[in-house]
């Protein structure tokens, strides 16, 4: 191997650096199986300090960079296109002491989200994202792409929990902004432009987050509803009625019949619906009987199983929560991830199975997601094929409904190619001027979020 490992191996030490195709696998394919690339090795710097020499020895042999979190991501953005070093932030695990008065805390990039949780949950504190996807996903990814989940009904995306970042740029350069004062109009917001971006920009090594108090009680319902439209009535009650709202999730027969048979789950109620809303409410008292005297006064409501124990609730949620594994353990899905308005949920719905069967006749196409904010997960077996003219069809549709061709999942190599669905040339035009002040070499991720010219 070159000079260019023999420096790596000089600052993270011979067993951090990868080169052995068994050893490098695992790095350079998704979860899904649905992003192949193969890394010029894999390298596993162990702090801030060594991410930045690791950047400086790559800057210097004018080599790309690609950067991987807990690979859970769905849209190939921490797999390498070809060549890259692939720089993972595993090993960044350091959970600092929670600051239970400013109910804040300071974690390496490569903690993962229900290591956070449990460090918060052990100081009598929570952290405001949830997603299925816990106890693999990092916090510097959850950063990176902005993640969503089960709580932005409540709680907001992740950058609403960002206080602050500490991020090395593509030359080494080390931007250090972790705990700035709680009050502070001092220019541009650094740290929030970060998130989102993908590892386009900066690799970020440490994050602090702001911290939510604990869940407390809780209570979940699962509900069969007869529909899009009727999912949304009962959303509209959940808001207006429910001052525990916690999360708000929809799915459809399809996808729960799939979940029941790969998972041998029994029926969830005593009929099937054609859709479900799973609801949960949290509080410092037990929220049930303010949920189900909302799901008793709300016409929308064709039957509902409720538990307040947590084993009852996590059967609940197993419903919605196991789809993402049991579409993967029948196939590799095309995989969308959009939004639109809520007045355009039903319509969508409604026109997405012809336009899908229009390209893919045989498809299935499974469609669950975050009711709230009318993002849904469009997963469709069985046209891999046919995949990028499903994925065309399925975003202009979207982009026809005024909606984002990315909702959670971020744009990485998946979605380059229809950004401008969603954004103006304008838009585009500035955030490839951003990139080029921040990475002007373009190293860091290339291929990644902004499409090639
Ligand atoms: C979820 O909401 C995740 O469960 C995964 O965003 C979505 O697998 C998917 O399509
Ligand atoms: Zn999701």
């Amino acid at each position: 191997m070159s000079a260019l490992e023999d420096a790596l191996r000089g600052v993270v030490g011979d067993a951090h650096v990868l080169t052995d195709d068994d050893l490098k696998a695992s790095y350079e394919t998704d979860w899904t199986r649905r992003f192949h690339g193969t890394a010029r090795c894999v390298v596993r710097p162990a702090d801030t300090a060594q991410v930045a020499a690791v950047l400086r020895a790559c800057a210097g042999a004018g080599v790309a960079v690609t950067v991987q979190g807990g690979n859970t991501g769905l849209v190939g953005g921490g797999v390498p296109a070809g060549g890259e070093v692939l720089l993972s932030l595993s090993r960044l695990t350091a959970l600092e002491p929670v600051d239970t008065l400013a109910a804040q805390v300071t974690v390496g990039a490569g903690v993962t989200l229900e290591a956070l949780q449990n460090h918060a949950r052990a100081a009598g504190l929570d952290f405001g994202v949830d997603l299925a996807a816990r106890s693999q996903a990092s916090v510097g990814g959850l950063v990176a792409t902005n993640a969503g989940g089960i709580r932005v009904v409540r709680y907001g995306s992740t950058r609403a929990q960002v206080v602050g970042v500490e991020a090395v740029l593509a030359d080494g350069t080390v931007l250090s902004r972790l705990d700035p004062p709680a009050k502070d109009n001092t220019g541009y917001d650094l740290t929030q432009l970060l998130c989102g971006s993908e590892g386009t920009l900066a690799v970020i090594t440490r994050v602090r987050v702001r911290l939510v108090p604990p869940a407390g009680e809780a209570a979940v319902a699962l509900v069969g509803v007869d529909g899009t439209e009727g999912a949304l009535r009962l959303l509209a009650d959940a808001r207006a009625k429910l001052t525990t709202l916690a999360a708000a999730e929809l799915c459809y027969a399809e996808g729960v019949s799939l979940v029941r048979s790969v998972g041998r789950l029994p029926a969830p109620l005593s009929e099937d619906f054609p859709a479900y809303v799973v609801i949960e409410c949290t509080g410092r008292t037990d929220p049930t009987d303010e949920l189900v005297e909302m799901l008793g006064e709300c016409e929308a409501v064709g039957d509902a199983a409720v538990a307040s124990d947590a084993a009852g609730r996590a059967k609940l949620w197993a419903y919605r929560e196991t789809h993402t594994e049991a579409i993967s353990a029948t196939g590799v899905p095309v995989k969308l991830d959009i939004c639109v308005p809520l007045d355009r949920l039903t319509a969508l719905v409604d026109e997405l199975p012809g336009v899908i069967a229009a390209v893919a006749p045989d498809a299935r196409t499974i469609l669950f997601g975050h009711l709230n904010e009318g993002n849904l997960h469009v997963n469709v077996l069985g046209a891999e094929a046919v995949g990028e003219k499903v994925t065309d069809e399925v975003l202009r549709l979207v982009a026809a409904h005024r909606g984002s061709i990315s909702s959670e999942h971020g744009v990485g190599r998946a979605k380059t190619p229809w950004l401008d669905l969603s954004r103006s040339t304008e838009e585009i035009e500035a955030m490839r001027r951003v990139k080029a002040a921040f990475d002007p070499e373009g190293r860091l991720n290339p291929g990644v979020l902004l499409p090639a010219r």
